[in-house]
């Protein structure tokens, strides 16, 4: 108990202003980092790097021997939970994840759950490792993606479309969306479990396309599923944070703040801080929203960014983080000069 009330991300999450704002990156780990590159090449395979405690464990360690983040994040990705439902999942390098595209009912049916718990083993071993592996005054993340992102994924077989598919489901087939987005409520909440036994401290759900959905679905597919996942969660580990990460949904932010009942929200670059300080953080700890690109950029552009975030988010619960994942373009020694602005402040 007492080793988790120090850690300053947690206290953070759990609403306690902290002096310093705690800080990590998500993809921290990832390519732009030549020992990760290294790391990925000896795996072979995106998924059997994933599915490789000892390497798993090594690239989540690789970011937090160069910076003193204060959390690490399981190295794995959102569709080991398609892939662990049976589902064909393969990552092509330089394209991203490829699945074989969802049809119908069958289709669902089909995904039993059967050996569920056994793919993701060596995700829950992974989580073990850290566990024991990271600094004492780092915490560990463990997450998922939120259903309506996974359905995506499902649905078009790939990332970032114009999602025509998913939401000919969600506007002519509302029961089939509706039973594909129960099933995927239901296993994120088993695999979300299993991670916090495994001993996963605060859980992360991405929902990176939300910004897809209007008012309705958005309300149906994201507010809802996320209301059961943090329901059930809190029923058994009522400890644990949970952030959620509902990409660039605008104003929606509000409703899904208040109605899910998570701790805290991720706010894409795009979420004005001002507006931010006066309408989430007195109900949640915001995480976030540096451009990835000021990153990239660094220098005094990215400096001045992050005393300005600080200064207007910095007077609440808040984790400094991106608005989105770091691209492989960032040089490795901006984000060391991030970390060190941030605590010499
Ligand atoms: O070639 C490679 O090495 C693969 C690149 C890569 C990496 C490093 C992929 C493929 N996934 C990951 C790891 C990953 N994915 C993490 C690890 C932990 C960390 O942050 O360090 C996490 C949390 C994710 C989550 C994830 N995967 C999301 C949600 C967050 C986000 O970025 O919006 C999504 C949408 C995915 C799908 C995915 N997997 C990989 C890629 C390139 C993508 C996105 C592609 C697309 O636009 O569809």
């Amino acid at each position: 108990m007492e080793r988790k009330l120090r850690k300053p991300f947690l206290e953070a999450l759990r609403g306690k202003t902290q002096a310093v704002p705690p800080v990590w990156l998500m993809r921290q780990a990832g390519r732009y980092l030549p020992e990760y590159r290294a790391t990925r090449a000896k795996a072979g395979g995106f998924l059997d790097l994933c599915y490789t405690p000892e390497l798993a464990i090594e690239v989540t360690l690789q970011p937090l021997r160069r910076y003193q983040f204060d959390a690490a994040i399981l190295f794995s990705d959102i569709l080991v939970l398609p892939d662990a439902l049976g589902r064909k999942v393969a990552f092509v390098e330089g394209e991203g994840p490829i699945l074989e595209p969802l049809v119908g009912q069958a289709d669902i049916q089909r995904m039993t759950g059967e050996g569920f718990h056994e793919r993701l083993a060596p995700v829950y071993a992974t989580l073990k490792g850290l566990a024991k592996a990271i600094p004492a005054q780092t915490a560990l993340i463990g997450f998922a993606g939120a259903p309506w992102t996974v359905a995506t994924y499902l649905i078009e077989g790939k990332g970032g479309t114009d999602f025509a598919n998913a939401k000919a489901w969600i506007y002519g087939r509302s029961a089939d969306f509706e039973a594909l987005i129960d099933k995927l409520t239901d296993f994120t909440v088993e695999y979300l479990l299993a991670q916090i036994e495994a001993g996963a401290e605060a859980v992360q759900i991405f929902d990176s396309w939300a910004s897809a959905l209007s008012e309705m679905p958005f309300r149906r597919y994201c507010i809802r599923p996320m209301q059961t996942i943090v329901e059930r969660l809190r029923a058994r580990h009522a400890e644990i944070p949970i952030i959620g990460f509902p990409r660039a949904c605008g104003a929606l932010a509000l409703d899904y703040v208040a109605e899910t009942g998570v701790d805290a929200i991720s706010l894409d670059p795009g979420v004005p801080a001002a507006w931010a300080a006066s309408h989430l953080q007195p109900k949640a700890c915001v995480q976030g929203n540096l451009d990835p690109m000021l990153l990239v950029a660094g220098g005094k552009p990215m400096e001045r960014e992050i005393d300005r975030l600080v200064a207007e988010l910095g007077q609440g619960p808040y984790v400094f983080n991106l608005g989105h994942g770091i691209v492989p373009q960032t040089p490795p020694e901006h984000v060391a000069r991030l970390v060190e602005h941030l605590r010499a402040r």
